[in-house]
């Protein structure tokens, strides 16, 4: 929430033409999903974790804590370090252009934007399996992107579900993201994936 904030007040300021810092801090619900995070030096909106596996049929534990996030200035930074340096791409990369790339087959599962349709900050989930081989689960986002994503997209099509929890731990309710998905209901509110090959 504090991200979100802060996101809002330098939106605030830049709409403002002027530099200085005084709105730092209003709250503000104007955020456009269009709005821009490009300008944002001060805190590194692109993150990548480690989502975990677990074989087809297994129960899925339970406790994990949050995994840690890397998190850098810019997507591309993100997805090279998510890749091992694999995929290099440019600063104009759209997530249809990630769509045609093969992502999965590089070891990214799927990316979960701050915004809806696919704007934004962004989380990139790595994984070493696809579903075919194992479900893929993050039991606990980290503090900064909990109660945050508002769309995400797959890269990996053998998962048949991709589903955003509004608890950790795959509890409270939840949303099947499908290929690509605006969360809707669960807007700001998934605390939990799942990524399952059935
Ligand atoms: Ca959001």
């Amino acid at each position: 929430m504090k991200h979100t904030l802060m996101m809002a007040a330098v939106s605030a300021v830049m709409a403002m033409g002027c530099g200085t810092d005084q709105m730092e801090g209003q709250e503000s619900t104007a955020l456009e999903p269009s709005t821009t995070v490009q300008g944002l030096v001060k805190e590194k909106t692109h993150c990548v974790v480690q989502a975990l596996s677990v074989k087809h049929g297994e129960a899925l534990p339970t406790g994990i804590a949050a995994p840690p996030a890397s998190c850098f200035d810019t997507f591309a930074e993100a997805i090279s370090h998510a890749t091992k340096g694999a995929v290099k791409l440019n600063s104009h990369v759209t997530a249809q252009d990630l769509k045609e790339m093969n992502l999965g087959a590089a070891g990214i599962a799927a990316v979960e934007y701050d915004f809806p349709n696919l704007l934004g900050a962004t989380l990139t989930l790595n994984a070493s399996y696809t579903c075919a081989e194992s479900d893929l689960y993050v039991a606990s986002l980290p503090t900064v992107w909990d109660n945050r994503i508002s769309s995400a997209i797959s890269y990996d099509p053998s998962c048949k579900s991709f589903n955003h929890y509004t608890e950790p731990n795959f509890l409270g309710g939840y949303v099947n993201c499908g290929s690509a998905c605006n969360l809707g209901p669960a807007d700001n509110l998934t605390s939990s994936i799942y990524m399952r090959y059935f």
